[in-house]
């Protein structure tokens, strides 16, 4: 049977749908992954750009890092992946859930009402004196950019290598992961914890771990997860979600 055909015949069966994404889907859009060979780390230390410890040493470095990437994304714009995902919403409405490990604001851009962003955001600053959270256009915010109420520097509100991720974000997430029948997993490597942790989560719901949601991967390729998955749809999300979506619109439930 047909991949996508079998996933849209899960989706319409199930009540409650929670979608992990990850920088695949916008990649169509022109943002870098991570892990591919031309990704965002190549030319970069994970550890310099991306752990507390490498924005202690050189805040200088770290805030070239993001502020090139913020300026980049006034280029960007959503891709028709995202937008098969507002469809999704719109068709289980309270019932679906979208967490993203993205922090490009795509999903939002695009019409998504409530994403639960698990690593942050590139649209948001945090003091790292009085932790005050601020929402910045994409500006350019200066070399050392300082807080406004007390002045010490402020950071990108994303969450770094050993960072906690945002603990209501997660509730939601962990929640939304336990409550659903049918779990995507899209555009993601799937290596990163706790975010890659939430489909073991959906699989093992129920009070014996045996009503367990079905577990569908959509990505450009096999990835670490592959085969632990119930179904893989394989090719550009940007083209497969769209398909998904109009697979369900041509048997409603
Ligand atoms: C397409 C496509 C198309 C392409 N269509 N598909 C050892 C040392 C330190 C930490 C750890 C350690 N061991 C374990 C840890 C924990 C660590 C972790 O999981 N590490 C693993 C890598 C091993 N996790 C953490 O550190 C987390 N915190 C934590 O655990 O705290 C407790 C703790 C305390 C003390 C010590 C240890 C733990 C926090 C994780 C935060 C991750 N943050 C990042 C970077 C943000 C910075 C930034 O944005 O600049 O978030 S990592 C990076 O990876 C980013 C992403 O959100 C995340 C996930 O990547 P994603 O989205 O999956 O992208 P890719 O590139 O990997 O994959 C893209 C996929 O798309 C591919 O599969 C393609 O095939 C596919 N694709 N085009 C469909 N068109
Ligand atoms: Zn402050």
């Amino acid at each position: 049977m047909d991949a996508i055909f079998e996933a849209a015949e899960h989706i319409r069966q199930a009540r409650y749908v929670t979608v992990l994404t990850g920088a695949g889907v916008s990649a169509e859009s022109g943002v870098p992954t991570f892990r591919a060979s031309d990704g965002l780390w190549e030319g970069h230390h994970i550890e310099d750009v991306a752990t507390p410890e490498g924005f202690r040493r050189n805040p200088h470095l770290v805030w070239e890092f993001y502020n090139e990437r913020r300026n980049k994304l006034k280029q960007v714009r959503p891709n028709p992946g995202h937008y098969a995902l507002v469809e999704l919403e719109k068709r289980f409405a309270e019932r679906f859930t979208l967490v993203t490990q993205n922090v490009d604001g795509l999903h939002q851009q695009a019409g998504s009402n409530t994403v639960a962003e698990l690593h942050g955001s590139l649209y948001r600053t945090r003091c790292t004196g009085c932790k005050d959270l601020r929402i910045h256009d994409l500006e350019p915010l200066g070399e050392l950019p300082k807080c406004q109420k007390c002045d010490r520097l402020l950071r990108p509100d994303i969450v770094w290598f050993r960072e906690e991720l945002p603990k209501e974000v997660w509730q939601r997430a962990y929640l939304a992961a336990q409550a659903c029948d049918v779990f995507l997993l899209i555009g993601t490597s799937a290596v990163v914890y706790p975010a890659a942790g939430l489909a073991q989560i959906a699989r093992n719901r129920g009070p014996a771990g045996d009503e367990g949601a079905t577990i569908i991967e959509f990505n450009l390729e096999e990835t670490a997860v592959s085969n632990s998955v119930d179904l893989g749809v394989y090719g550009p999300s940007g083209v497969t979600l769209p398909k998904l979506i109009e697979q369900l619109s041509m048997n409603p439930s």
